[in-house]
């Protein structure tokens, strides 16, 4: 069949090129033209695990790039749909379906991945689509999240069970018969995407109240002066106990958000509500810890490892060790000296110094230093994101830059034996 991919971003360009790989004719349509002239050119600046040669053999075989949206069996709809203002921005959804409805021909298919507020499918996507003068039934059409998880994208498109919502059997069937050309875990079918829509957001609330849960664990723990992950290890023993693990927040763009799409249709939210807080609260916990083992933070040196919103990415959308920095920063300000205000002395010259590394992120924005320059001279530092290049740093070597000893281990991934050998003192969550 023939295929237009609406949006290249992180789902919409591996699923073209798997799409591509499965014989279909694919044409990937993006409104950010340097994304398309980078893409024709052969210049892929994607930070996955074997993307870059999936896509580039798809460019070279079905797969091609193009700046109009084109006439095709199937509109494939992978856009963003960021939070504003608490609320879903789903313009780009519009205008996907826009442009859509002015190619769409009776019995052609559109599918909506983009995670959206349960009823956007039928109310919002369903309706921009009628614009092209066909009913829905004319056309089919469904909803069926994407799954994937950043850094495994390829092999989870392929492996991963897929909800598919249709608005009727046909579309339904329409839609399997895509999937099932490529996808190797089960189509789980149902006819109505609302609640699809539903089940995605469900899987990451799921994740993000069970996170919120660990992370109250792991402050409970500390109270028993209890080591949380050798607790939660245990008591994930039991055969229907799967606690997750402690950290120093929730980031990424999909878990600290899709929960919040439940509230746009429902004031019910609430257990939902104090998870986020809570996992957001973890900033503020980590600068307790500091706090505790350098007395006050006013005037100490901190290195945060790690900016990344998790481990072996580069990705630093609602990055916790960014939120920790601000709140450092801010428990600094309002913890300061009386008197030391209104001495003219800048955050530079007096207060906090919060130094970022990170192997992996490369925003010039962040000013990011190199490993050695945040360590150097520092009180502390803090493991914020579980990166192998820090799992696997030496202790002498970190022990040796830096001033103070304290190392607080937010993800767990130290060797605390091997550190308390070296004289650190290892404070874990
Ligand atoms: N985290 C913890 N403790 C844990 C697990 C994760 O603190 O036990 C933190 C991570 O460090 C990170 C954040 O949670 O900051 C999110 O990371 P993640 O690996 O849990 O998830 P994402 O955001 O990379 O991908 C999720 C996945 N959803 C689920 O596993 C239910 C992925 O399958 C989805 O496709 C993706 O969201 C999405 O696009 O919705």
């Amino acid at each position: 069949s023939s295929v237009c991919v609406h949006g290249l971003g992180y789902i919409g360009l591996p699923t073209a090129a798997v799409l591509a790989e499965a014989g279909h004719d694919v044409f990937g349509y993006d409104v950010d033209v340097e994304l398309l002239d980078a893409l024709e050119a052969g210049e892929l600046d994607v930070d996955e695990p074997g993307l870059d040669d999936v896509i580039a053999s798809a460019l070279d075989g079905s797969l091609s790039v193009t700046r109009e949206v084109v006439p095709a069996d199937y509109h494939l709809i992978c856009v963003p749909t960021p939070l504003e203002d608490e609320r879903a921005e789903l313009s780009y959804v519009e205008a996907a379906g826009e442009a859509v409805a002015a190619e769409l021909r009776p019995g052609d298919t559109v599918i909506l991945e983009s995670t959206v507020p349960p009823g956007t499918t039928v109310e919002v996507l369903g309706p921009v689509l009628e614009r092209s003068g066909l009913d829905v039934g004319e056309f089919s059409l469904a909803y069926s999240p994407e799954t994937v998880l950043p850094g495994n994208v390829i092999a989870e498109l392929h492996d991963n069970d897929r909800a598919i919502g249709g608005v009727d059997a046909a579309s339904v069937e329409a839609a399997v018969t895509l999937y099932g050309s490529f996808v190797e875990g089960e189509l789980r079918t149902m006819n109505d995407p609302t609640l699809a829509e539903f089940v995605k957001l469900l899987q990451n609330t799921y994740r993000d109240v069970n996170i919120a849960l660990a992370n109250e664990v792991a402050t409970i723990a500390a109270d028993y002066d209890l080591d949380s992950r050798e607790a939660i290890a245990l008591a994930n023993h039991h055969p229907r106990v799967n606690i997750h693990q402690p950290g120093p927040g929730v980031g990424g763009h999909c878990i600290p958000i899709d929960p919040l799409f439940l509230g746009q249709g429902s004031d019910r939210l609430d257990l939902i509500e104090r998870a986020r807080a809570i996992n957001d609260g973890m900033a503020a916990y980590v600068t307790d810890l500091l706090e505790g083992e350098l007395g006050s933070i006013a005037d100490a040196s901190v290195a945060i490892l790690g900016v990344a919103y998790k481990g072996n990415v580069a990705d630093a959308r609602e990055s916790p060790g960014l939120r920790l920095a601000e709140t450092l920063q801010r428990r600094a300000r309002a913890t300061q000296a009386p008197g030391a205000e209104g001495t003219g002395a800048t955050d530079a010259e007096a207060g906090i110094d919060v130094r970022l590394h990170d192997p992996h992120v490369t925003d010039s924005h962040l000013a990011l230093e190199s490993l050695p320059d945040a360590l150097s001279g520092a009180d502390a530092a803090v493991i914020a994101t579980d990166h192998d290049e820090y799992a696997a740093l030496d202790p002498i070597e970190v022990a040796a830059q830096l001033d103070g000893d304290t190392v607080i281990d937010a993800k767990g991934i130290l060797d605390v034996a091997a550190w308390e050998a070296a004289g650190v003192t290892v404070v874990e969550l």
